[in-house]
C-alpha cells in the first residue's frame, strides 16, 4: 500500500473548492486578470510536465528571479508539484548577489524576466545551470511558451514530510545568506496549524500585497489562502490607496509594519473601509505601540502580530480567538500549537518568567539545517536540538513573548533583512575606505534604515553620495545606507570592538 503523499502541493489541491471554476485569484492591478481553481490546477501540471520532461536529477534547484504574479506562483506550485526545490530570489538582487546564490545552491533551472536573460544565463551557464527560462510580467517569455504544448493532466509527483520542498537565503546569525532547507512536512504542519489557529473558514478573502520571493508572502499568506480554498486579491505591488479601496471585499490581510504605517497615513483608511475585514496580521519586524493603537483607534481593528523566520516559518502568534487570550501589542503572543518556544541564558540554563534571553526553538515547523553547511548548521542547534533564533527576548507569565532585540547583527528594513557584515565588506573593499560600520536608525517609514559609518585611508577624501551611488550599481536598493557619515575613527570597546551600540545612539534620531 502506497504512503500517503506528503507533497505539499497534494494538502494544497486537496483544498480546491468543488466549483473548480471559482475565482481563485483575481488580479487587482495591472491587467486585473482572473485566474479560476481550474486554471492553477491546469497551469501547475503543464509547468510541472515541462520540468519533468527535462529529466533533471532528483532534487534539483529551480531559482526564480521574477516579478510578482500569478505565474511565478503557479511556477512554485509547478516546482512542489514536479517534486522539486523551489528557490526564490529578491528582485532587487543585482549581479554579485546572483552569483553568489547560484554558485552555492547550483541550481539545474534559472528563470529569470527577458531584460535580465544576457548577464542571469551567463552567470547560470558557467554554474553549469543546465536551462535558464524567462517569464515576463505580460506572461510573454520562453517558459509559459515551451509549457504550453505540455499535457494539463500531472500525477503529483511522491514525497515524504521530511523530503526538501524550498530553499530560501537567510543570514541566521551572521555573515553571508545561507540557504535555509525546508521541507514539505516543515511547511505542511505550519500551514496546518496557522490555519487552524488563525480561523481560516469559509468565504475568507485574503488582500495578498506582499512580494513572493520570501516567507510571508510566498508561504504564510499564498499557504494559508491556498490551504482553506480561499480568494486571494492579488497585487503584484503594494499600494497603500490600491489596498484600502478593496478592504471591503476581503476579509484577512497580511503585512510587515511598514504597509501598516503607510495605509495609516492615508485618509482613506477608516472603519468604514474595515467593516467587512475580520483580520489584520503584521510580522516579519516589530510592529511599534504606536502602529498598533493607531491602527485599533482608527479601525476598530487590533492587529494581530505574530514572529518567525525563515528557518522556521511561524512560531508564534498573538491569539485570534478571544478565548485564547487578548491581543498585546508590543509582544508576539504564544508559541503555537505545537512550537517549543523557551529563553534560555548564555550559559544554556532556562531564564526565570520576565528575564530578557536568547530565544530557543523546536517543532516540525523548524529546518534540518543550511544547504551544505553542516558544521554552521550545527553551530545553531543546541545539544538538546534547539534552533538558536539569534533574537533575544522574554516571556510573561501569561506565556506572551517579547523580542526585546537580536544578537545577530541584522538591520530589518521595510521588512527585508540587510546583513550589516555584507555591506562592510561591499564598502571596505571600496577605494579610499579605510573600515566601515553598518548600523540600523529609527526610521518611520521602514522600521530601521541602513546607515554607514566610514573611516577614510590616510590621505583620501570620501565622498558619501559618490558612494552611495556606486552601492546603487552593485547590490539590492534596499540595502544601500540611506546615510553615510565620516569620521576619523570608529568607537571601539577595550576588545577593540567596535561599539556599534553608541553608533546607534549617536544617530537614533536622524530620520526622527
Ligand atoms: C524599497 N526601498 C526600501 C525598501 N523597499 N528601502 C529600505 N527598505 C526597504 N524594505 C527603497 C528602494 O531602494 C527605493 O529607493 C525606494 O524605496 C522605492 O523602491 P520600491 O521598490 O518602489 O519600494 P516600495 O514599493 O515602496 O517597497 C516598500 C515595501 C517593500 C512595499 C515595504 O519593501 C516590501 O514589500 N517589503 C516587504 C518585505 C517582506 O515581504 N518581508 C518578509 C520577509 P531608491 O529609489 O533610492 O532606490 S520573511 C520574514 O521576515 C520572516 C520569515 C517573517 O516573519 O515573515
Ligand atoms: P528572516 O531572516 O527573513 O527569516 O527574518 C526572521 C527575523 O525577523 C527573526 O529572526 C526576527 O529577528 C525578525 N522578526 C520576524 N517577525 C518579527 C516580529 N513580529 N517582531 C520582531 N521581529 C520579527
Amino acid at each position: 500500500m502506497k504512503s500517503t503523499n506528503a507533497n505539499l502541493f497534494a494538502a494544497l489541491r486537496a483544498a480546491f473548492p468543488a466549483d473548480l471554476d471559482a475565482t481563485a485569484i483575481e488580479c487587482a492591478d495591472g491587467e486585473r486578470l482572473r485566474y479560476s481553481w481550474r486554471d492553477i490546477e491546469r497551469a501547475t501540471a503543464m509547468l510541472a510536465n515541462l520540468l519533468v520532461s527535462l529529466d533533471l536529477p532528483a532534487g534539483s534547484r529551480v531559482a526564480v528571479q521574477t516579478e510578482k504574479s500569478v505565474e511565478a506562483l503557479m511556477l512554485y506550485l509547478a516546482v512542489l508539484r514536479a517534486g522539486y526545490v523551489y528557490l526564490p530570489l529578491n528582485t532587487a538582487y543585482q549581479a554579485a548577489e546572483i552569483e553568489y546564490f547560484i554558485g552555492n545552491a547550483e541550481p539545474a533551472v534559472m528563470v529569470c524576466p527577458s531584460k535580465s536573460f544576457g548577464w542571469i544565463s551567463k552567470i547560470a551557464f558557467t554554474a553549469g545551470t543546465q536551462y535558464v527560462f524567462t517569464l515576463n510580467e505580460d506572461r510573454s517569455g520562453t517558459l509559459l511558451d515551451r509549457a504550453a504544448h505540455m499535457s494539463d493532466r500531472h500525477e503529483v509527483a511522491h514525497k515524504t514530510a521530511d523530503e526538501m520542498a524550498a530553499i530560501l537565503y537567510t543570514s541566521g546569525t551572521t555573515g553571508r545568506s545561507k540557504g535555509a532547507m525546508l521541507s514539505h512536512g516543515n511547511m505542511l504542519s505550519n500551514a496546518q496549524t496557522l490555519k487552524d489557529y488563525w480561523g481560516w473558514k469559509k468565504g475568507d478573502v485574503l488582500i495578498h500585497a506582499l512580494p513572493i520571493f520570501h516567507v510571508h508572502g510566498l508561504f504564510v499568506a499564498s499557504h494559508g489562502a491556498l490551504l482553506n480554498g480561499s480568494q486571494m486579491i492579488w497585487f503584484s505591488k503594494f499600494d497603500p490607496k490600491a489596498v484600502i479601496a478593496r478592504l471591503p471585499d476581503a476579509t484577512l490581510f497580511m503585512g510587515v509594519p511598514t504597509l501598516y504605517v503607510r495605509m495609516l497615513a492615508e485618509r482613506a483608511l477608516d472603519k468604514n473601509a474595515c467593516r467587512h475585514m475580520r483580520l489584520f496580521i503584521s510580522g516579519s519586524a516589530p510592529l511599534l505601540i504606536e502602529t498598533f493603537r493607531d491602527w485599533q483607534t482608527r479601525t476598530g481593528h487590533t492587529i494581530l502580530e505574530r514572529y518567525g523566520m525563515s528557518e522556521t516559518v511561524m512560531l508564534t502568534s498573538n491569539p485570534y480567538r478571544p478565548a485564547d487570550g487578548e491581543r498585546r501589542g508590543g509582544t508576539v503572543g504564544h508559541a503555537l500549537p505545537g512550537v517549543g518556544v523557551r529563553v534560555q541564558d548564555d550559559k544554556g540554563a532556562p531564564c526565570p518568567t520576565g528575564e530578557i534571553g536568547n530565544i530557543e526553538v523546536k517543532g516540525p515547523n523548524v529546518f534540518a539545517g543550511y544547504w551544505r553547511m553542516p558544521e554552521k548548521t550545527k553551530e545553531e542547534f543546541t545539544a538538546d536540538g534547539w534552533f538558536k533564533t539569534g533574537d533575544v527576548g522574554k516571556v510573561d507569565e501569561l506565556g506572551y513573548f517579547t523580542i526585546v532585540g537580536r544578537s545577530k547583527d541584522l538591520i530589518i528594513s521595510g521588512g527585508y533583512n540587510v546583513y550589516p557584515a555584507e555591506i562592510e565588506g561591499t564598502l571596505n573593499d571600496m577605494p579610499g575606505i579605510a573600515e566601515s560600520a553598518v548600523i540600523g536608525v529609527p526610521h518611520a517609514d521602514f522600521g530601521e534604515a541602513v546607515v554607514a559609518v566610514l573611516v577614510a585611508k590616510p590621505g583620501a577624501a570620501l565622498d558619501g553620495d559618490a558612494i552611495v551611488a556606486q552601492l546603487k550599481r552593485q547590490i539590492a536598493n534596499f540595502k544601500v545606507p540611506k546615510k553615510v557619515f565620516v569620521v576619523a575613527e570608529l568607537p571601539r570597546n577595550t576588545m577593540g570592538k567596535v561599539q556599534k551600540n553608541l553608533l546607534r545612539e549617536q544617530h537614533k534620531a536622524l530620520f526622527a
